[in-house]
């Protein structure tokens, strides 16, 4: 199966089983891992922050992050497509007590210019805004990158209303890579940033919260009251050193292949994609030209060896990652083809 359904599938490299049958542990509750010391110490210092905190999942460090910039019945300025809206089962709501404000944005990008006037005090009949979310790169919206100066800007009229900004930079590294930037860049201005070992980079599980040193002594916390807290978690903080040293560097690879998928994508009859738009290694295309749904063109693509996602009615997803080669994305694009291809001689 050649498996294009999301970077969450990599399998852990040769010397990351190395690394985990090797790591030295202790029992992190009590911050005696010294592999996850380790790991967090890098994170931090990558990004330019003054702490990180790992944590099992992405999903997890965005719930800890609402929780440490908000308070119960506030409001989060958030796009409309982004993930702690739509894919984390209402943690805002049922963990923070906070309401999304989703605002749609072109390309996935919240401007400053854009978000300034949905800002809400606190009055008789709203909810306050408690923080901005922004997401980089956007998932739904096709892996797309906010670039640096939106993001700068977004944190300097957020923090003269003293407002924080958190950036679920789930793959903010593909970011980084798309840029030409060192990731510190990106997030220069942000309070928080979560960012996810275990999708891109490779690692097996894992992902990272990082911001100032008080913010993460409380969302350590936060972790374990959420059950976070881990144990002789050296077994993964240790891959996850390798995803965060080595992986990064081979980003490229995987956004040529989109971007070749993307092309091919594109020169098939039934199928929609701008491969200019395909600036990271997620592609989302539209597949209404082909008369099938996307969970039916998800079916075919199964029976002939190859997985992807449907997202919603007829637009699909796919996501090239360390554990897919060109030439397999070449036989991917051949079995859209054919299916396209079939469809319309149906037709006729
Ligand atoms: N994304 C997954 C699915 O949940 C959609 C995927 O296959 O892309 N932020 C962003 C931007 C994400 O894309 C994801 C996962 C997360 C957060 C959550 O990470 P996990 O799965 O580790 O909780």
């Amino acid at each position: 199966m050649i498996d294009l359904r999301s970077d969450t599938v990599t399998k852990p490299t040769a010397a990351m089983r190395r690394a985990m049958s090797e790591a030295e542990v202790g029992d992190d509750v009590y911050q005696e891992d010294p592999t996850v010391n380790r790991l967090e110490a890098r994170a931090a210092e990558i990004l330019g922050k003054e702490a990180g905190l790992l944590v099992p999942t992405g999903t997890m460090g965005n719930t800890i992050a609402i929780k440490l910039h908000t308070q119960h019945g506030e409001e989060v300025i958030c796009e409309s497509r982004c993930h702690i809206l739509n894919y984390e089962l209402a943690m805002m709501g049922w963990f923070s007590g906070c309401l999304a404000r989703p605002i749609f944005a072109e390309g996935g990008v919240l401007r400053w210019q854009q978000i300034q006037k949905e800002i809400r005090p606190l009055g008789p009949h709203w909810a306050p805004t408690g923080l901005i979310e922004i997401e980089n790169t956007h998932n739904m919206a096709g892996g797309t990158v906010t670039p640096i100066s939106e993001i700068e800007a977004l944190c300097d009229g957020a923090h003269e209303r003293g407002l924080p900004v958190h950036m679920d930079g789930a793959r903010v590294f593909n970011a980084a890579a798309a840029l030409g930037r060192p990731v510190s860049d990106i997030v220069r201005k942000v309070d928080s940033v979560m960012f996810c070992l275990s999708k891109a980079l490779g690692a097996p599980a894992g992902s990272m919260l990082v911001g100032t040193q008080e913010a993460m002594d409380r969302g350590r916390l936060y972790r374990k009251r959420l059950g976070g807290g881990m144990r002789q978690a050296g077994v993964l903080a240790a891959p996850g050193l390798i995803a965060l040293e080595e992986m990064p560097k081979r980003l490229h690879e995987d956004h040529a292949n989109a971007r070749f998928l993307a092309e091919g994508l594109s020169k098939i009859e039934g199928i929609r994609i701008e491969p200019a738009k395909v600036e990271t290694n997620i592609l989302i295309f539209d597949v209404a030209g082909s008369g099938l749904t996307g969970a039916e063109f998800s079916a075919a693509l199964k029976q002939r060896g190859v997985l992807a996602n449907a997202v919603a009615g007829t637009l699909m997803r796919m996501v090239t990652h360390y554990d897919v080669s060109h030439a397999e994305c070449q036989t991917a694009l051949g079995a859209c083809e054919e299916i396209a291809r079939a469809r319309a001689a149906a037709s006729r």
